[in-house]
C-alpha cells in the first residue's frame, strides 16, 4: 500500500515554513512559487514511490545539468518552451489577439549585440566555402495589411554545417551566423548565408542521457532563428525550418509549426550562379514575417531571459 502523508495539517505547515511564509522578509510571489514547487516534489515522492536512490540520482543529475550548462537545453526538449508558446497563443485567443506570423521557441543558443547592417549582410565567415551550399534567404517584414514596415530589425542566427552556433563552438569565429539587418524602405531584408545543418544534442550530455531514458532522439530539423521587432508592433520570436529536412516534423525541441516552414528551392544553373557571384550551385529561401500592432510598450520588447553577451 502507498503511504501517503503529504495532506496532514503538519506536512502542509512543515512546507509552508520551509518556503518561508511564515516570514515578513523576502518576496511573496517567491514564496508561492516554492510552496508549490515543495508540495508538487513531494506529492511525486509518495504517489510515484521515488526510492533514496532514484531520489539522489535526480538531485546528481541536476548538478551536472547545470555545470553543462545545459538547463536551457533540456527544457526546450521536454517541451516546456513550446508549452510555453502554445500557452501565450491560447492567452492572445481569448484576448481577441491573432493573426500574423506564428510565433515559436527562441532556444537556448541566442547571443545578444550581432554586428547591425542596413538592408542586407553576408552571416557567414567564408570559413566553410567550398563545404557549404550558399543560400540567399530574402523576405519582407509587413504588418497584418500587408504594408512593409522600414526599419524593422531583423535579429538572426543559425548553425554551420556541422549544426554548431558561434559562441558556443568556440571553434568558430566571433558572430559568425549571427546578424541583425534593418530592413528598408519597402520592408526588405536580404541575407547571404549557408545552408545549416539540423542541431543535434550532445550525446555524451545530460540532455541526451534524459532523452536516452525516454527512447528519444535529440535532433532539430535545419532552421533559423529570427526575432523581429520594429516601433508599434509586437516583438516576435520565431524560426524558419527548412523544407528538405528530415526531421522537419520529428523535431526534439517541437518548434516546427504550420506557417513556419521554408521552402529551400536548390538552383543549378551557372548562368545564375555568375549574376549571384558563386560557385555552382547554390539555394534560395524566400520569408515575409508578418508583425501585429503592440498593445503596449512591454509587447514590443524581447522577454527579458537571461542571454549570452546581453548587455
Ligand atoms: C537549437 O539550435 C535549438 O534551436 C533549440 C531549440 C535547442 C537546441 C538547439
Ligand atoms: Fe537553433
Amino acid at each position: 500500500m502507498t503511504i501517503r502523508i503529504t495532506q496532514q495539517p503538519e506536512i502542509q505547515q512543515f512546507f509552508r515554513e520551509a518556503a518561508g511564509l511564515e516570514n515578513a522578509g523576502g518576496s511573496e510571489r517567491s514564496k508561492a512559487i516554492m510552496l508549490r514547487i515543495l508540495q508538487e516534489t513531494a506529492r511525486i515522492i509518495e504517489d510515484l514511490e521515488i526510492t533514496d536512490d532514484e531520489f539522489w540520482a535526480g538531485v546528481s543529475y541536476l548538478n551536472r545539468l547545470g555545470a553543462s550548462n545545459e538547463a536551457g537545453l533540456l527544457v526546450a526538449g521536454l517541451g516546456i518552451e513550446h508549452f510555453i508558446d502554445l500557452l501565450a497563443d491560447a492567452r492572445d485567443e481569448a484576448a481577441g489577439i491573432s493573426g500574423g506570423t506564428p510565433r515559436t521557441i527562441e532556444g537556448p543558443l541566442y547571443v545578444a549585440g550581432a554586428p547591425l547592417s542596413q538592408g542586407e549582410a553576408r552571416l557567414d565567415d567564408g570559413s566553410e566555402d567550398g563545404v557549404a551550399t550558399v543560400m540567399f534567404l530574402d523576405g519582407r517584414v509587413v504588418d497584418l495589411h500587408g504594408k512593409p514596415i522600414a526599419g524593422a530589425i531583423v535579429d538572426l542566427w543559425q548553425a554551420d554545417t556541422k549544426g554548431n552556433y558561434s559562441y558556443f563552438d568556440k571553434s568558430q569565429s566571433d558572430y559568425n551566423l549571427r546578424r541583425r539587418i534593418v530592413t528598408d524602405a519597402d520592408g526588405r531584408y536580404r541575407a547571404r548565408s549557408i545552408v545549416p545543418s539540423g542541431y543535434g544534442c550532445d550525446p555524451a550530455g545530460p540532455t541526451q542521457a534524459c532523452l536516452n531514458q525516454l527512447g528519444r532522439h535529440g535532433q532539430r530539423p535545419a532552421h533559423v532563428h529570427f526575432f523581429i521587432s520594429a516601433p508599434g508592433f509586437e516583438h516576435l520570436t520565431t524560426q524558419i525550418n527548412l523544407s528538405n529536412d528530415d526531421h522537419l516534423w520529428d523535431d526534439f525541441a517541437y518548434a516546427t509549426r504550420d506557417g513556419l516552414i521554408g521552402e529551400v528551392r536548390f538552383v543549378d544553373d551557372s548562368t545564375q550562379s555568375a549574376k549571384r557571384n558563386v560557385d555552382g550551385r547554390f539555394a534560395e529561401m524566400t520569408f515575409d514575417f508578418q508583425l501585429r500592432p503592440a498593445l503596449s510598450e512591454q509587447a514590443t520588447q524581447r522577454s527579458q531571459r537571461p542571454r549570452a553577451l546581453q548587455a
